[in-house]
């Protein structure tokens, strides 16, 4: 069995206030100017926000009022929901091997009939729910699914649908989680600790209290600045395998403060299960050999959920010595 520790105080780690995280506007007309913007940033970060979406407001609210009813339950109900294992409500633990944070969290299965399902355990009005939380999850997708089309361009692979059409198969293994970090009595406490997001891209977006940072390659945090109109997006694992290393599956973490709450909704898109998921021929030169062993979207969730969230899961897959020739 793995006793959880208690969740730790954010050490000394260096914080770094004054770095400007790129923040894009996907509004702007001209689609090579955007696409190389998006792939500099997810070379350099693997992180950047996006500005003026179509992700409605009303969408965005309904979906915000509903998450806010659930964590606004008493405790006994909000179990109501199962445990997260993998779908369900947790509370301080978080995944099967340890990890422990001030944070509650809902996870649910994006496809709209799982959904369905769930939500006659999670709402007292489950249509309600079920329809604003599919409604946000298309809406989201299709944001995705443009900002993987323009990558792609941005890095010259000819199949431009390479990375969207893998998360708009009916069969995507796509999850979104909902996750509330109450005010903690101290400040600086880990809510979500430090890992990467094991699939292709994530868009994240949170109310207009701060906590998420980003770790830069000295191990050093930035804070990121909370904007509720703007989605955060994390390059996954998934990506950083396919693209050869090319972007980088940022890693990231929340931290508490004693002031107001937070709430954050993630949506993870990930391919089908039986995905191959490899280095694109395009990535792979004389110069630029394959780094990770080919591994399908199964054998790397196995993998990532028997590991503690902050270790290199994707390292389990990198090849070693003469395995790179
Ligand atoms: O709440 C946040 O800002 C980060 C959450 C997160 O990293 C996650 O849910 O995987």
């Amino acid at each position: 069995m793995v006793v959880a520790s208690p969740a730790s105080i954010i050490g000394s780690e260096k914080i770094i206030e004054d770095i400007e995280l790129p923040v894009i506007d996907v509004s702007i007309g001209d689609r090579s100017e955007l696409s190389n913007l998006i792939v500099g940033a997810c070379e350099k970060y693997g992180f950047f926000k996006v500005i003026n979406h179509r992700v409605s407001n009303e969408i965005i609210s309904k979906m915000e009022q509903e998450s806010l009813s659930f964590f606004a339950k008493p405790f006994p109900e909000k179990e109501l929901a199962g445990p997260a294992n993998p779908f369900g409500y947790g509370c301080k633990n978080i995944g099967f091997n340890g990890d422990i944070g001030e944070v509650e969290y809902l996870v649910l299965n994006s496809h709209p009939l799982s959904i369905s399902q769930r939500s006659k355990s999670i709402s007292n009005d489950p249509n309600k729910f079920s329809s604003a939380v599919s409604g946000y999850i298309e809406a989201v997708r299709e944001v995705a699914c443009e900002i993987l089309d323009l990558m792609a361009e941005g890095l010259g692979v000819p199949d431009t649908s390479v990375f969207s059409r893998l998360i708009s198969d009916v069969d995507s293994d796509s999850i979104i989680r909902l996750n509330h970090y109450p005010p903690s009595y101290s400040t600086n406490r880990v809510g979500f600790g430090e890992h990467s997001d094991p699939q292709i891209l994530t868009l994240l977006r949170s109310n207009d209290v701060g906590g998420l940072q980003i770790s830069l390659n000295d191990g050093a945090w930035v804070p990121v600045s909370p904007d509720p109109t703007g989605f955060c997006v994390n390059v996954g694992d998934v990506l950083q395998a396919m693209t050869n290393g090319r972007f980088v599956s940022v890693r990231h973490r929340a931290v508490t403060n004693s002031y107001n709450s937070r709430m954050s909704m993630a949506y993870f898109a990930a391919p089908p299960l039986d995905t191959e998921i490899a280095a694109l021929p395009h990535m792979v030169s004389a110069a630029r050999p394959t780094l990770y062993r080919p591994f399908t979207w199964a054998d790397y969730k196995k993998a990532a959920y028997s590991l503690r969230l902050g270790d290199a899961r994707l390292d389990l897959f990198r090849k070693q010595g003469d395995e790179l020739a």
